[in-house]
């Protein structure tokens, strides 16, 4: 049932996956990383101290992004055995046959426009199953909705495979952008989704989605990863060439 629902949508957003402790170390490891207070993910002695960082010193805010998602506790969470399952229930394959990439943990903070990503399909940014085979696990670590720039997507835009995308220069302080053209009928049929903590989206990797604006006051809290089935014939790694002898 799973699977129809996410062939058919490219996505599927499922309620109360994991407690809120699932995610306790990451929370551990990036107070630990940054040097900040914080009892869980909405305490807003964290979220000042994560504005007074970003704020203060972009360079160490933006290292502590990139530290995180390299953490151990990140790279477990997002591979919890509950999610594996998932995975392999949504796609009809064998998680034995997949890998990940792109472990992230997203800090939106209040009113950014340097990262949020635009409208994109994670074919641009992972092209190791050109063909869209896998998925995209996101999960809200914090309430995400619209008013806090949820990701709004465009379902069954994936049906159309993938679109040409620009890859815009990576400046630092801002995401990198492979952004690609919408159509006003596919403006029309995007909806946000919201979310909270414990409940996990899978998109289809051609998916067309992106980042709302995020108009409260409080960082917008998620993370993710990406499932690669290696199984897949136009697999590619894009880093490992073996020379056979
Ligand atoms: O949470 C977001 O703002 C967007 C996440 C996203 O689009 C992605 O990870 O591909």
């Amino acid at each position: 049932m799973h699977k129809a629902q996410f062939d058919q949508d490219g996505y599927l957003l499922i309620r109360d996956v994991l407690s809120s402790e699932a995610s306790q170390g990451v929370l551990t490891s990036l107070c630990s990383l940054g040097n900040l207070p914080g009892e869980n993910w909405e305490d807003p002695q964290l979220h000042q101290a994560l504005t007074d960082l970003r704020e203060s010193d972009p360079r160490a805010f933006g290292s502590l992004y990139d530290k995180i998602r390299l953490t151990l506790p990140l790279q477990d969470f997002v591979q919890l055995p509950v999610l594996r399952s998932l995975v392999a229930d949504i796609t009809g394959r064998s998680i034995n046959n997949f890998t990940t990439s792109g472990h992230m943990l997203r800090l939106d903070a209040p009113g950014d426009s340097r990262n949020r990503l635009d409208w994109h399909q994670e074919t641009g940014y992972y092209p190791q199953n050109p063909s869209g085979e896998g998925c995209v696990l996101w999960m809200p670590l914090t309430p995400c909705h619209p008013d806090n720039g949820t990701v709004e997507l465009i379902p069954g835009s994936h049906h159309g495979g993938t679109r040409p995308s620009a890859d815009d220069a990576n400046e630092e302080g801002r995401s990198q952008q492979f952004a690609i053209a919408v159509t006003p009928d596919d403006k029309a049929k995007a909806l946000s989704i919201t979310a909270h903590p414990g409940d996990a989206a899978f998109f289809h990797m051609q998916l067309v989605h992106r980042s709302g604006f995020n108009a409260s006051t409080q960082f917008r809290i998620t993370c993710g990863v990406r499932f690669h089935d290696l199984s897949a014939p136009d697999f590619a790694s894009g880093y490992m060439d073996y020379i056979v002898r």
